[in-house]
């Protein structure tokens, strides 16, 4: 494809601004870290690995005699649950709050550094009680409660890597995860709250395991008390297993190339890929960016980060991140609707929430429910605001930062995947002067670019493909028992470089524009056209909340542009909106932009991280049986959406 004139450089942004003088001025990193890593990369990496604690230094730092095969620090030895716990309470912070457990019936408690230090040695040893060794593989199908993050950390304390399945994945999903990692234990529990209701998990592990004979035991966490089916011998009770263990557990050193946890990406088509994390670079890599990106004060800093512990931001920077840097952070259990439509406010209000790490699904629901409902909110104790998921819309951007940010607050775009295990693209609150909708420029120690289809570097002002050109510490080491797929789907495209499947375009000051995921890119006319552009010129009309664009097969055009809009607050659908949308489109971007048709609907089909399936969106444009719905939130959303289609195209 012609990508220079392609993934456009259509949409023009010109608001800026500034870190707040105040944050800049003590914030934990500079521009100085920009330039140290670039004068030393590997030096630079090297350094940030010692803000963790080693039971063996390492003397070596980057070992990538076998491309794309990388070893990071591979002479050293440690233990990631010692470096997330005991090293606090060691260091006399035992008596910090780790954990803020908000459960969606607003029950919860609060966990200290200490207390999770208790609960992980008795997890620990319960897993050891129950023949789990090092390098077994442990499957966890929890809802977000502190039991999650426990049973992630007694894994990593013994050296199991735990492999999370997103608790509303079917029993299909659970099942084709168990057996793809061989897991021989499943911690999961009766059920969760969402929605105000108990949403039962159980059956679908009891299912799973049914076809999955290598499962020796599962655990299950008490959380509804709704009755389950039991099967003796196999099934155990969570607190039954860990309350008679002891509180003391001797944590091992592993080398830093153990294998930390494995983590499922649905993918489009074919059978999902296992993600393998390691231990030490990840580590390394998550603490830091934790520590830079949001700007983390541990002694006075209350995270919150909404993601789902089954997704790789839940991983990162619910536990991993935070934990190994010592923040007191929340967790919420429930929907952002339950029991009204500004619990977060409440939430952030009730803990003094100063850094908020949400994704623009989120921040997009929230524009349409109203300005009104933060504004009853107390929100001024928020000092940094983050985004990660999907590219954000530079007028959910500016929403953010006034409504929530009270327009004072940085905001942080994060650009990461499940491969890269920690961010990688990101503005730094007390550095960078931000573009609303731009993840801007690569961390310090991270190499990224745009290329066009002959791997050659674009020049500023143009898009192509986002690539990788040096490894990182946080690295995907494989995809788990497929070492040739590895190879194939990152390293193949571009050979060299990392092939991220994200299409870009760097600015004229040479910043990076996220632009969407490469299979979703349309062809009109010979034009390429990027989905988020469209998106994002629809988004900044005032009756819009959020669009999805898809390109649907047109005799005359190739593709033509098919939107799926949901309108903000009280407006309504009409003729002479949809008019107007087009037009709008027309004067934001240009004429070859103009969506062909505009549909309003009520929902759009999301993957649980909250990234819209524009695939399936296809399949209704083109008036195509739909394809895997697995992985979608709430199935029923397509029925609706059908519904809104009278005619084929
Ligand atoms: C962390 C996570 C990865 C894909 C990635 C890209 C999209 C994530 C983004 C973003 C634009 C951002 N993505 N963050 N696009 N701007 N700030 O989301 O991991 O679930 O593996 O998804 O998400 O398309 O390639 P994962």
């Amino acid at each position: 494809m012609s990508s220079n004139e392609s993934l456009a450089n259509l949409l023009k942004e010109e608001r800026r601004f500034a870190p707040p003088a105040e944050l800049a001025a003590a914030a934990n990193v500079t521009e100085a870290a920009y330039d140290k890593a670039k004068a030393d990369r590997l030096g630079f990496w090297a350094e940030q690995a010692r803000r963790l604690t080693w039971a063996t230094e390492p003397t070596q730092t980057l070992d990538w005699s076998n491309p794309p095969f990388a070893k990071w620090f591979a002479d050293g030895e440690l233990n990631v649950a010692y470096n997330c716990v005991d090293r606090h309470v060691e260091a006399g912070l035992g008596d910090r709050v780790a954990i803020h457990f908000e459960g969606e019936s607003g029950d919860g408690r609060s966990v200290t550094y200490a207390q999770l230090k208790d609960e992980v040695c008795q997890a620990a040893n319960a897993l050891t009680e129950l023949g789990v060794a090092k390098g077994d593989r442990v499957a966890i199908y929890l809802p977000m409660i502190p039991e999650a993050v426990v049973a992630m950390l007694a894994c990593a304390r013994i050296g199991a890597p735990h492999s999370v399945v997103f608790g509303g994945f079917s029993a299909d999903a659970v099942a084709s995860r168990i057996d793809d990692a061989d897991a021989k234990l499943v911690i999961t529990a009766d059920g969760g709250f969402r929605r105000g209701k108990p949403s039962a998990l159980k059956p679908a592990i009891d299912e799973a395991v049914s076809r999955t004979p290598q499962v020796e035991h599962v655990l299950v966490v008490r959380r509804t008390g709704q009755d389950v089916e039991w099967t003796e011998g196999r099934d155990i009770w969570w607190h039954e297993a860990t309350g008679r263990q002891s509180t003391e557990h001797t944590a091992e050193a592993f080398n830093a190339e153990h294998p930390l946890f494995i983590l499922y990406t649905s993918g489009t088509t074919g059978k999902p890929k296992g993600i393998l994390h390691t231990s030490a670079g990840y580590l390394t890599q998550a603490s830091y960016t934790h520590h830079a990106v949001f700007d983390l004060k541990p002694e006075t800093d209350v995270y919150w980060c909404t993601a789902d512990i089954g997704w790789v931001t839940g991983h990162s920077y619910i536990v991993y991140g935070p934990l190994s840097n010592g923040a007191t952070q929340v967790i919420y259990e429930g929907t952002p609707d339950t029991p009204h439509q500004g619990r977060f406010w409440e939430i952030v209000q009730k803990y003094g929430v100063t850094i908020l790490y949400t994704a623009p699904t989120a921040i997009r629901t929230f524009m349409k429910w109203g300005d009104d409902i933060p504004a009853k909110f107390d929100l001024s104790s928020l000092r940094v605001l983050g985004s990660v998921g999907e590219p954000i819309n530079p007028e959910a951007w500016i929403w953010y930062r006034e409504h929530i940010g009270g327009s004072r607050t940085p905001i942080v775009d994060t650009w990461w995947q499940t491969e890269t295990g920690a961010m990688m693209i990101t503005p730094l609150p007390g550095v960078t002067e931000t573009k609303p909708g731009s993840a801007q420029r690569a961390l310090p120690g991270i190499a990224a670019t745009v290329v066009d289809d002959e791997a050659n570097e674009v020049p500023n002002g143009s898009g192509g493909y986002l690539v990788l050109t040096e490894p990182w510490p946080s690295m995907l080491r494989t995809i788990w028992g497929d070492d040739q797929r590895y190879i194939d789907t990152y390293w193949s495209r571009f050979p060299g470089r990392y092939f991220a499947g994200d299409g870009a375009k760097k600015d004229e000051d040479g910043d990076i524009w996220l632009l969407g995921r490469v299979d979703d890119v349309m062809l009109v006319s010979g034009h390429n056209i990027s989905t988020t552009e469209v998106e994002s010129a629809l988004v900044s009309h005032p009756k819009v909340a959020e669009a999805a664009v898809v390109g649907a097969a047109d005799e005359t055009t190739g593709q033509a542009i098919v939107a799926f809009v949901i309108l903000r607050g009280t407006a309504e659908d009409s003729a002479e909106l949809t008019a107007a949308l087009r037009d709008h489109v027309g004067k934001t971007l240009g004429p070859i932009a103009k969506p062909k048709r505009i549909l309003v609907v009520s929902e759009l089909p999301k993957t649980r991280s909250g990234k819209i399936m524009r695939r399936l969106l296809r399949d209704v444009a083109e008036n195509r049986e739909l394809g895997d719905v697995t992985t979608l939130t709430d199935s029923s959303v397509m029925d609706l959406i059908q519904s809104r289609l009278p005619s084929a195209p």
